[in-house]
């Protein structure tokens, strides 16, 4: 029993890994550089499944041979000595296993398991064993569940391999993220291995499905308020998911910590998965990476212009009402969950601020954008016209300008004035010119431009557009809220709008988040490390979090608008978000300076240095748990290195304050109001004070 704690192999499991689906994907790209930092490169891995589809521009292959390994590795010298002849092992058996480093800032050791190569083998052997072991069932036709058990049984025959060739050398961590990468951790419990397991959940199955749906009645569901009241295994099964929440529910009891991203989800877990989370782990933001440190000012009016581009398109000959120097872009952006993302709440405040605006006979123009996968049938035509329209014009101008430019040289050396109308400076030609492209303008003056770029499959199903007739958001020349549906996520090589995300969010004004299932969201925290004001709520890990750092009533000074939907009733919230952009609205450029200045200063609370913390305490929480259940602090834990920093865990902070972000001591974390910590000093057993029935969320 003389393994090595310290230095012990971690190894993280994922669908997601080098696998863009969802905000995981985002967890462990961003967060590599610093566990690649503490770990070096043979401590720490990547567990996975093989996209075939993808996972080629992810990657870049290592060769593996038993004689490479023999060559260059050795047994006493290479702590991943055991990992690669496990590798090979599996291979011997007839696993296909891509091993390679992400491409990625860190470049982590990745381990892709190809489903498929175990597929016919192995899968109803272990849906039986899961059955029989775990009381887990598992129906045929559900193939995510069938690749999550694959996943389960792959990875837990590499790390009982992995610790038997290792004799005992290490100790090893096995972290996993969601119930998809759940299923080795009733397997490793029931089997016994000598692998010690941190369970992160960043949802809850059920939460998503109860808070998008309807009772019984036909009638949303008041979530947060009966948390406690659910019948979780009837909930499940009216929903089909029963399978699913069995692993998800022995995924969190069988793991040794147990771990959500933000308080909200903890609270949820607790009552829907039954198991009271050890504390929590936040999703932090590789600040590096997105700082234009000095330059996110000017980067904000680069990709203004190229916004402004489109909207010239976009609303050709209805431009006199739109003054694009007095335009502010707003925008929600994310998966198409139409109420838990708070599209709902948004559609209906824009609705009201239109209103707003209409009656104070404002200036300005706001140009909401929705970006929310929907299916669809491609680009409509008249966006794409209307677009051509411009250029085709763009064009024209450019053409004659040369000759204006000839003509205007002449007339100021023959006449040494300059020319008084325009009529000296084109002729008939160029008239004519310009007239046959000005004419497509103005017979767009009779049609309206449209609220969505594409061809929407079901339109008049679609919940956005539903809700964009009811509140008669049209895109009218009187009115001063414009919508613009854009069901796709952007990049790039987009004919319409060809940004990439980030360089959109950077040309915007304002995010807007109301969710009202947001385990923890990572668009407004992007919108943060760019310098750009966003709103969320008190029931997103983000808003949460950014509203015990900040002193309420400096949030919106700093561009962190927090809308309460946990307190409030729907059409209050509304009203306070309408309120929050009609204020927004107000502001001179530069107020929006310097909002957006402060606002980028808060990126270091995000900063995966300090919420990357969190991590290290979870997994010296499930070291001790496993191995020195008593006399843990003197094997030295209490204090971790960090950015080649000493830091030593104080007490929690009992009063959240504004930002602050300096010195070696370790600031507030949303773990800190968890805590790990706590859980570690054996003192406290009480994770948080988000009480049900009242609004005091302060720690002890
Ligand atoms: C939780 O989010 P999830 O990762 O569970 O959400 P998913 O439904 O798996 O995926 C949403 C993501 O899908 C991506 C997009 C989103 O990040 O970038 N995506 C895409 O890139 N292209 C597509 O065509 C379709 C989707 C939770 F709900 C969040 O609150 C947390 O922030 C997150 C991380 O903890 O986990
Ligand atoms: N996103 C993107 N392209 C888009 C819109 C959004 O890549 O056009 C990304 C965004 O950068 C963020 C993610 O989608 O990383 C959404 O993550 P969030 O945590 O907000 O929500 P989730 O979808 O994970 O529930
Ligand atoms: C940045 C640029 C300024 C520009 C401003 C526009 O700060 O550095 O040159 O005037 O953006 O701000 P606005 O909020 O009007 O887009």
């Amino acid at each position: 029993m003389n393994r090595d704690l310290r230095n012990h192999l971690l190894f993280e499991v994922s669908t997601e890994v080098c696998n863009k689906v969802g905000g995981i994907y985002s967890v462990l790209k961003t967060k590599a550089p610093i566990t690649v930092k503490e770990y070096g490169s043979q401590r720490y891995h990547c567990l996975g499944l093989l996209n075939k589809d993808k996972y080629e521009v992810e990657i870049e292959n290592i060769e593996l041979s038993y004689d490479i390994l023999h060559n260059t590795c050795s047994k006493e010298n290479d702590d991943d000595y055991a990992i690669k002849e496990t590798i090979l092992k599996m291979r011997d058996r007839g696993i296909n296993i891509v091993y390679c480093k992400w491409l990625i800032e860190g470049t982590p050791k990745c381990i892709l398991f190809d489903l498929d190569s175990a597929r016919d083998q192995y899968l109803n052997d272990w849906k039986a064993d899961l059955w029989e072991s775990n009381g887990i069932p598992s129906p045929d036709s559900d193939t995510e569940t069938n690749d999550a058990i694959i996943l389960g049984y792959l990875v837990t025959w590499f790390l009982g391999e992995v610790v038997y060739l290792d004799n005992q050398k290490h100790a090893v961590i096995t972290h996993c993220h969601e119930w998809l990468a759940g299923v080795c951790l009733p397997i490793i419990r029931k089997r016994k291995l000598d692998v010690v397991t941190i369970f992160t959940t960043h949802a809850t199955l059920l939460g998503r499905y109860l808070c998008a749906g309807k009772d019984e009645f036909g009638n949303d569901i008041d979530f947060y308020n009966n948390l406690d009241k659910f019948d979780c295994d009837k909930e499940a099964g009216i929903r089909g998911i029963y399978h699913r929440y069995c692993i998800e529910r022995a995924s969190a009891h069988s793991a040794d910590v147990f771990t959500t991203v933000s308080q909200i989800t903890a609270l949820e877990a607790e009552h829907l998965l039954a198991r009271k989370p050890d504390g929590i782990l936040p999703n932090g933001i590789n600040v590096t990476k997105f700082q234009a440190v000095h330059e996110f000012q000017n980067l904000h009016q680069k990709s203004k212009k190229k916004i402004q581009e489109f909207i010239k398109g976009h609303f050709v000959g209805h431009l006199k009402t739109v003054d694009l120097d007095n335009t502010l872009y707003f925008f929600i952006a994310g998966r198409y969950e139409f109420k838990n993302k708070g599209v709902d709440v948004f559609i209906e405040s824009l609705a009201r601020l239109n209103h707003r605006l209409q009656s104070i006979n404002s200036p300005v123009t706001v140009v909401a954008f929705l970006i929310m996968p929907a299916k669809n049938n491609s680009f409509n035509v008249q966006s794409l016209k209307n677009h051509a329209i411009v250029n085709s014009l763009e064009e024209g101008v450019s053409d004659i300008s040369d000759v204006i430019k000839e003509k205007l040289l002449q007339y100021t050396l023959n006449h040494n004035s300059i020319p008084e109308s325009l009529n000296e400076l084109i002729g008939d030609n160029e008239r004519i010119f310009l007239k046959k492209k000005i004419i497509p303008l103005k017979n767009k003056e009779f049609e309206l431009p449209c609220v969505v770029t594409h061809n929407i499959i079901d339109s008049d199903k679609d919940p956005i557009l539903s809700n964009l007739r009811r509140t008669h958001l049209f895109n009218h020349d009187h009115d001063r809220v414009k919508i613009i549906f854009h069901p796709e996520f952007l990049n790039s090589q987009n004919p319409l709008l060809p940004m990439e995300y980030e360089e959109f969010v950077r040309g915007c004004h304002l995010g807007v988040f109301p969710s009202y299932y947001e385990p923890w969201g990572y668009t407004p925290a992007e919108c943060t490390v760019m310098g750009i004001p966003s709103v969320t709520t008190n029931l997103s890990g983000f808003g949460a979090y950014m509203e015990d750092l900040i002193d309420a009533d400096q949030a919106e000074m700093y561009g962190i608008y927090i809308v309460d939907r946990r307190y409030k009733s729907g059409d209050e919230s509304i009203e306070q978000l309408a309120n929050m952009m009609f204020d927004f609205c107000q502001k001179s450029r530069r107020q929006r300076i310097n909002q957006r200045n402060r606002n980028e200063r808060l990126s270091e609370l995000l900063d995966w240095k300090r919420m990357g913390l969190e991590y290290v305490k979870a997994r010296s929480l499930a070291l001790k748990r496993a191995y020195y259940p008593e006399g843990y602090e003197n094997e030295g834990f209490s204090s971790f290195e960090n950015d080649g920093k000493e830091y030593r865990v104080g007490k929690p902070f009992s009063v959240p304050g504004s930002p602050r972000a300096n010195s070696n001591t370790i600031l507030m974390t949303p773990g800190d109001l968890g805590t790990i910590q706590d859980a570690n000093n054996l003192e406290n057993d009480d994770y948080f004070h988000l009480s049900m029935d009242d609004n005091d969320n302060s720690s002890e």
